[in-house]
This record gives C-alpha cells, structure tokens and sequence, in this order.
C-alpha cells in the first residue's frame, strides 16, 4: 500500500522564493528540502493498488483550472511544529478542487481529515516558536495538481510524484537528479 496525498507543486521561481525564506530561517527547526515543496490539497492515507487506480480515474475527470494562493504570512503551527507559508485570500478554483477530490475520496470509501482546508507550504519542521522574518508575498500558480507518494527517504520522507494533470512532460535526467521529483509512473 502506497501512501498517498494530493498536492500543488511549485514552478521554479516559487520554489527558489521559498528556499530563500528557508534559509532565513535556518537552524529554527529542520528544514524541508526543496524537492518536496507542495501545498498539500488532500491528505489520503495508504491506500490499496485498486483504490488508487479508482481515486486515479476518477481524478482525471476533475476539468484543470489555473489557480494562483499569494503566500504572504509565515505561522507556526505549535502541535505539528512547523512554520509554514500561509494565506488568508484562498483562490475558488483551489476550494473547489479541493471539495472535489474530497468527493471523490468518500465515494471511495475514503475516511479524510475533516477539518477545514487551510492551504499551506511548510517550510520547517520540528520547529519551536513563531518567527518574525520579512518576506516579499510569494504567488503560487499552478495549472494542475498532482497525486503524490509520500516515501521513507534519507532525509526522513521523499515525495514521489505519480500522476499530473494536466500532462506535464517529465524533465530531463539532468533536472531530474536536481530536483528528484519526478520519477513519474504516467
Ligand atoms: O506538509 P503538509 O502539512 O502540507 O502534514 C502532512 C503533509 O502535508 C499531511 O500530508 C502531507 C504529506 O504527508 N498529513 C500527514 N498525515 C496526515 C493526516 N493523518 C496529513 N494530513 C491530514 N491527516
């Protein structure tokens, strides 16, 4: 059984502008690393090979839409202990995505968090306290989502990307070995 989310991934700029604001806020708990940026949309849990296959199909039926969050507050979540980039405008097609894919994980069978979506990136973990750093709002466009594998790793976890949608063409071995996130089954 994999273990399985629904996530926005960044386009370059957005990632680079989050590795600078983690690197401002270094030795303040552990840093995530740059390949696993992501603004989680649903948490799935282990999921069965069928079960995947069905939330797969049923995903790809979801129309694509651009959505863009402007990430402009950095909050530390004390129970999780993270710090992580917030925001408080949530664009509609990104609620609405997210309402989606939660339909079609309870048409599965699927038990999910219940608690409101609240789009975030996380930034550090095991972190302490609040931190007050300055920041320029970072945009987050996207023109798909992706369903994400979330694996042991050295670092703790690697997040492997499965499927996107809309197709995205994979990158070459060379931004592969970079950015590591694209070892792709599509
Ligand atoms: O880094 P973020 O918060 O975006 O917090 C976990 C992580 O997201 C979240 O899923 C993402 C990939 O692991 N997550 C882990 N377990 C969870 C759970 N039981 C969970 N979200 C909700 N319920």
């Amino acid at each position: 059984m994999k273990r399985l989310f629904f996530a926005l991934w960044p386009e370059q700029t957005a990632r680079q502008q989050c590795e600078a604001i983690i690197a401002k806020l270094n030795s303040t708990g552990k840093p995530v690393t740059a390949a696993n940026l992501h603004v989680t949309l649903l948490f799935l849990g282990h999921l069965p090979s069928e079960q995947q296959a069905a939330i797969t199909r049923d995903a790809a039926r979801i129309p694509a839409s651009l959505t863009s969050l402007t990430f402009d507050h950095l909050s530390f979540w004390k129970k999780p202990a993270v710090q992580c980039l917030t925001t408080d405008s949530v664009d509609q097609n990104i609620a609405l995505l997210n309402e989606n894919l939660a339909a079609i994980a309870k048409r599965h069978g699927i038990v999910i968090d219940d608690r409101p979506f609240t789009p975030h990136v996380t930034l550090m973990k095991k972190a302490r306290s609040a931190i007050d750093i300055a920041f320029n709002p970072i945009i987050w466009h996207s023109d798909g989502f992706c369903l994400v594998e979330s694996c042991p790793g050295t670092d703790g976890v690697d997040y492997r990307i499965l499927k996107h949608w809309p197709s995205i063409k994979p990158l070459t071995p060379k931004q592969e070995n970079k950015h590591a996130l694209f070892k792709t089954e599509y």
